[in-house]
């Protein structure tokens, strides 16, 4: 059984990182859109049709048998389309994230931070509601977080003044819960966790993975990992040494991922 991930860009390697570790025999193949990230600040239509280029690249390509969204703002937009139009399985990070969210608050105070898109798509609070209507939730919009990360600022005092000024009026709310819904928020998770020892965070890419096993699927491949960029970028090629070390990344043109 193969995977396939999409991500705007480099945030899902998260996404692959853990999912590799967790299910070392799976084939698994990335794809991540560099030419055309950001897809936060672009419109739902285009996000949508962004989407269905990446999945549907994967699946006539690597005949992927599960596809995992790794990206908020795709997964908020796109995922029932890609329901529609493809015939397996699709996991998008939100549903994941909220569900575990319900799992670690106590005081169900639950904080949501992403990009402009996946906030203003209201999709996590949709399905935090679906799961448990007396929630309280708090959203914000962090969109620096993103060249934070991509700059690799994720521990200096940039990055701490950055999130206490993003996260301040979350805390003051009182949440006890934060779903860090968006792929590149992981990786400044360390900084988040020693400003507010007391958060239980939310981490999308562990929360998939614990999806995945409830659906007790087998992987046996080989263990195949490969990488596709949409464009070079630096970001992206420390970001991957940083997480997944040494696998090898394929430049396609977009022309692949548009016919
Ligand atoms: N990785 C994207 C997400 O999880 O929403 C954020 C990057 C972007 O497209 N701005």
């Amino acid at each position: 059984m193969s995977i396939g991930i999409f991500d705007s860009g480099i945030g899902g390697l998260t996404v692959f990182k853990e999912v590799a570790e967790n299910f070392p025999k799976a084939d698994i193949y990335y794809l991540g859109d560099t030419a055309r990230v950001p897809y936060g600040n672009k419109s739902k239509e285009t996000i949508i049709r962004y989407s269905i280029e990446c999945a549907t690249y994967l699946y006539h390509n690597f005949n992927v048998d599960l596809l995992i969204i790794a990206c908020n703002t795709a997964s908020s937009y796109a995922i029932e389309t890609l329901k529609k139009i493809l015939p397996i399985p699709i996991i998008g990070v939100v549903k994941p994230g909220a569900e575990a969210a319900i799992r670690y608050t106590k005081n169900k105070k639950v904080g949501v931070i992403g990009t402009v898109a996946t906030v203003k798509s209201q999709s996590y609070v949709n399905e935090l509601k679906n799961l448990d209507n007396s929630l309280e939730i708090y959203q914000k919009p962090c969109p620096l977080f993103v060249p934070l990360v991509e700059e690799g600022w994720i521990d200096n005092e940039v990055a701490r003044l950055t999130v206490k000024e993003y996260l301040q009026e979350l805390i003051e709310k009182g949440i006890d819960t934060l779903i860090l819904g968006c792929t590149h928020y992981p990786l400044l998770k360390n900084t988040i966790k020693s400003l507010y020892p007391h958060l239980n965070i939310v981490d999308s890419s562990i929360a998939i993975v614990d999806h995945i096993k409830n659906l007790n699927l087998t992987f046996n491949g080989n263990g195949v990992r490969k990488v596709f960029i949409t464009d070079e970028s630096h970001a992206f090629d420390n970001f991957k040494k940083m997480l997944i070390g040494d696998v090898k990344t394929e430049k396609i043109e977009l022309s692949d991922l548009c016919s």
